[in-house]
């Protein structure tokens, strides 16, 4: 039991594809007690149902471009649990249409709004979670190799996730004295809804089953094993990190 007595909140779980929830679903195993955050009326009844399986669990909504969200958020959680253990932050979105057409299209909204959500999300949620983790604690975002090489169609989104790697290492020069760790996981491609609208990603997870080291697709239990790591005891001396878990795709040239 890795995170016995541990409170951690996970934010971004919307169905059972989600990766924020394949991450509750391993902390949970190892005896964390669950916080969930919920986007919005469209997400509540799937994630209120998701969180409802994991006994001893609570859920708050949290739309993540309003600060008055994320206050009240995290008053409720003081009011609660006093401390916090840990945060997985699953967030991030594009407009659609900044998916599909070329990224020299990127419009100055689409721009702001990719790294409003993904990536000023993260700023905000460590300014406020670190206050409440008076025993220490780990902080976990999700990105994607899409920040290093060029993916048809991320666009948008691999200038965010860029920009998120460098704040986890700003952030985690800013919070280390207190105790707390901040580490990203780049994740393998994964069906989850964020990529379903993806054209062609069937193709994309054939040709990195073939590629990859391991010879397979990464699992939502894969990626909840690597968080479990980070926001456990076992990597006291890691910090500023992105860890790849993405069955050694990373690292092949042909
Ligand atoms: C997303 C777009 C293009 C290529 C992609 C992806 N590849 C992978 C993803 C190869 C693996 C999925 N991914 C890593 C993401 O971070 C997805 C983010 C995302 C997805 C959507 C779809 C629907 C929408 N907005 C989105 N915003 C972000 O409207």
């Amino acid at each position: 039991m890795l995170l016995s007595g541990k409170n951690i909140l996970i934010m971004g779980i919307r169905n059972k594809w989600s990766i924020a929830w394949g991450i509750a679903r391993a902390a949970h195993r190892e005896g964390a007690n669950i916080i969930f955050t919920y986007q919005g009326e469209r997400e509540k009844d799937g994630a209120v149902q998701l969180a409802s399986s994991l006994e001893g669990s609570s859920i708050y909504r949290c739309d993540i471009s309003l600060d008055e969200e994320i206050d009240s958020l995290f008053e409720n959680i003081k009011e609660k649990y006093g401390v916090i253990h840990g945060v997985v932050h699953g967030i991030a979105h594009a407009k659609r249409e900044d998916l599909l057409n070329s990224f020299v299209e990127t419009s100055r909204e689409g721009f702001k709004h990719a790294l409003d959500v993904s990536v000023y999300s993260l700023i905000a949620v460590c300014r406020r979670a670190k206050e409440l983790m008076t025993e220490g604690g780990s902080i976990v975002t999700l990105t994607y190799m899409g920040s290093e090489k060029v993916f048809p169609g991320y666009n948008v989104m691999g200038v965010a996730k860029a920009a998120l790697e460098a704040s986890v290492r700003y952030l985690s020069s800013d919070l280390g004295h207190e105790g707390i760790r901040v580490n990203a996981i780049s994740a393998g491609p994964i069906k989850t809804i964020s990529s379903k609208a993806i054209k062609d990603f069937g193709n994309i997870l054939e040709v990195v089953e073939q590629k990859a080291p391991l010879r397979k697709g990464v699992t939502l239990e894969d990626l909840g094993n690597s968080a479990v790591y980070l926001l456990s005891d076992l990597s006291s001396g890691v910090t500023g990190e992105v860890i790849h878990v993405d069955c050694g795709y990373n690292i092949m040239g042909v």
